[in-house]
C-alpha cells in the first residue's frame, strides 16, 4: 500500500528524534558522539580493509545512525503495548536475556528491525527490560510499587490511538507517521517530577536502585542511548581527555583482531535533581555507552566464548570492579587466547557466520556448473565477510546496569530465569537471534550458488 509510510522511516526519523532530544537533556551525550564520529574516520583512515568490509556488508551508511537505546518497564500491560508501539517501526522482539542472576531484578528483549536491508535504512534498536516484582521480598513494599505503577499510564492516549489506528490499517499515513513520532517519544522523555514521597522513594531504592529508577517515575526515561564505533579502546581513553568519566572495564571480549561478538562500555550515570512529591532530591539514571561490534557467533563459538569468559572470572574472583580492572583485562585476554582470531579460522572451525557474496572475478567468470561453496571460494569466485552480530549480551548488560546503579552490595536472586513468563507479559514470543543469523548466513550462500550455478 503505498500510501502507508515504510516502518523502517518511521524508526529513522523516530531514532533521530530520540537523539536530538536526548543530546538536549544530557549534553555529555553530544560530546560522546563527536568522539566516536572522530575515532571512527580515524579508524577507516588506518584501516582501508575495514571501510570496504562495511560497504559490502552495507553497513558503511548506517554507521553514523544510532545504533540503540534501553528502557525498563514496570507492568506487563506496558511491555505489551510497547511491544505495539515498536511494531508500527517495524521492530520486533528478540532474544530472551534474564538479568536476575548478576543481580539486577529484570529480564529483557531486544526489539530491533529483522532483515539487514531493514537495519541497513535504520539499526535502531532498544533493550527493553521488564522489572520483576516478584522478587522483592517485602510484601508490603511489593503491593506498594504494584499500585503506584498501577496508576500511571506512560503513553498518550493518541499514541494509544495511532498505534490501534496501525494495527487495524496496515500502515500510517505521512503525516499520521509523523505524529505518532512525536507522540511516541513522550513515552521516553525524563520527568523530573517523581510519582512517589521522599520516603517512598527511600524504601524502593534501598531494595533496588533499579526499582526506585521504574517505580517512582511517569515514564520509562530513555536511559542511555549508544553509538557504534570502530575501535571502543581509543574511545575509551578519548572520553578522559574530554572530561567524560567511563566505566572502569569495557564489558565483553578483549580486544582481537577479528572483533566478535559486542563489546561495550559507558560513562557513568549523572546524579539529577528530581521532585518527589514532598521534597527535592535527586536521582542516577541516565549515561552514554558505546559498542563496537563485530561477527555473529554460532551456538558452538558462543558456548566457547561463554567458557573462556566464565573462566576468567572466575580466575578474577567474579565480576571486574575499579580496583583489579587492569589484572581482569589482562586475565580476560589470557583465556581468550584460546579464540581463533582469523576469520578463515573462524569460518572453517565454524565459530562464526558470515555474509558470502559473488565476486568481480567471480561475475566475470559466470556460470561454474555444480562447484560447491568450497569450491568458489577456493577459485576466487565467492567471499565472505563476518555477519555482524545485532544483539546483546547478558553479561554485559549486567555490566553496564551496575555500572550506572552505583556501587551499593550487589544483590542475588535466584528466582529461575522464566522466558515464558516473559512472552506471556509480552504478548508474543521473542525471536531466536541464533536461528535468524543461520538462516542470513544460508539465504546469501544460496544466492552465490544460483548466481554462479545457473
Ligand atoms: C540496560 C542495560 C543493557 C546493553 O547495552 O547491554 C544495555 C539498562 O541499563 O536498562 O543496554
Ligand atoms: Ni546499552
Amino acid at each position: 500500500m503505498d500510501q502507508f509510510e515504510r516502518p523502517a522511516e518511521i524508526r529513522a526519523r523516530f531514532s533521530k528524534a530520540m537523539s536530538d532530544m536526548y543530546q538536549q537533556e544530557v549534553p555529555l551525550y553530544g560530546d560522546l558522539m563527536d568522539l566516536v564520529a572522530e575515532v571512527n574516520t580515524q579508524a577507516m583512515t588506518e584501516h582501508p580493509e575495514l571501510r570496504s568490509q562495511l560497504e559490502h556488508t552495507g553497513e558503511l551508511t548506517r554507521l553514523d545512525m544510532e545504533r540503540h537505546g534501553a528502557i525498563r518497564v514496570g507492568t506487563a500491560e506496558e511491555l505489551a503495548t510497547i511491544r505495539r508501539l515498536f511494531a508500527v517501526m517495524g521492530m520486533e522482539p528478540v532474544g530472551y536475556y534474564d538479568l536476575a542472576p548478576a543481580g539486577v531484578p529484570v529480564h529483557s528483549t531486544a526489539f530491533r528491525a529483522l532483515d539487514s536491508e531493514a537495519l541497513n535504512i535504520s539499526p535502531f534498536r532498544v533493550f527493553t527490560s521488564l522489572l520483576r516484582l516478584e522478587l522483592i521480598e517485602d510484601k508490603a513494599l511489593r503491593d506498594k510499587a504494584a499500585a503506584t505503577l498501577a496508576e500511571r499510564d506512560i503513553f498518550t492516549p493518541r499514541v494509544r490511538e495511532l498505534i490501534a489506528q496501525c494495527e487495524h490499517d496496515g500502515g500510517l499515513s505521512s503525516e499520521d507517521s509523523e505524529a505518532f513520532v512525536r507522540e511516541a517519544l513522550e513515552t521516553f522523555r525524563w520527568h523530573q517530577q517523581s510519582q512517589v514521597s521522599a520516603a517512598l522513594y527511600q524504601e524502593l531504592h534501598d531494595q533496588h536502585r533499579l526499582i526506585a529508577d521504574v517505580v517512582a517515575f511517569k515514564g520509562p526515561h530513555i536511559n542511555h542511548l549508544t553509538p557504534r564505533t570502530l575501535d571502543i579502546d581509543a574511545v575509551q581513553s578519548g572520553m578522559s581527555a574530554r572530561g567524560i568519566t567511563p566505566k572502569a572495564v569495557v564489558e565483553g571480549p578483549p580486544r582481537r583482531k577479528c572483533p566478535i561478538l559486542l563489546r561495550q562500555t559507558s560513562f557513568k550515570a549523572l546524579e539529577e535533581s528530581v521532585h518527589f512529591t514532598d521534597a527535592a532530591g535527586s536521582h542516577t539514571a541516565r549515561f552514554g555507552e558505546i559498542e563496537q561490534r563485530g561477527v555473529a557467533l554460532s551456538a558452538k563459538g558462543r558456548a566457547l566464548y561463554d567458557q573462556l569468559l566464565n573462566a576468567a572470572r572466575e580466575e578474577a574472583g567474579g565480576a571486574p570492579t575499579e580496583a583489579n580492572a587492569q589484572e581482569y583485562q589482562a586475565i580476560l585476554s589470557r583465556h581468550f587466547a584460546a579464540f581463533p582470531d582469523e576469520y578463515q579460522t573462524l569460518r572453517e572451525q565454524g565459530l562464526a557466520f558470515f555474509h558470502y557474496f559473488v565476486t568481480d572475478t567471480g561475475r566475470a567468470a559466470g556460470a561454474q556448473s555444480g562447484k560447491t561453496l568450497d569450491a568458489l571460494l577456493e577459485a576466487g569466485l565467492v567471499a565472505y565477510e563476518p555477519l555482524v552480530y545485532e544483539d546483546f549480551l547478558p553479561v554485559s548488560a549486567a555490566g553496564i546496569f551496575q555500572s550506572n546503579l552505583g556501587d551499593d552490595g550487589q544483590k542475588n536472586y535466584d528466582g529461575a530465569s522464566n522466558q515464558a513468563v516473559f512472552e506471556q507479559a509480552l504478548g508474543a514470543n521473542v525471536h531466536d537471534e541464533m536461528a535468524m543469523y543461520a538462516a542470513n548466513q544460508q539465504r546469501s550462500i544460496d544466492a552465490c550458488l544460483q548466481a554462479l550455478n545457473a
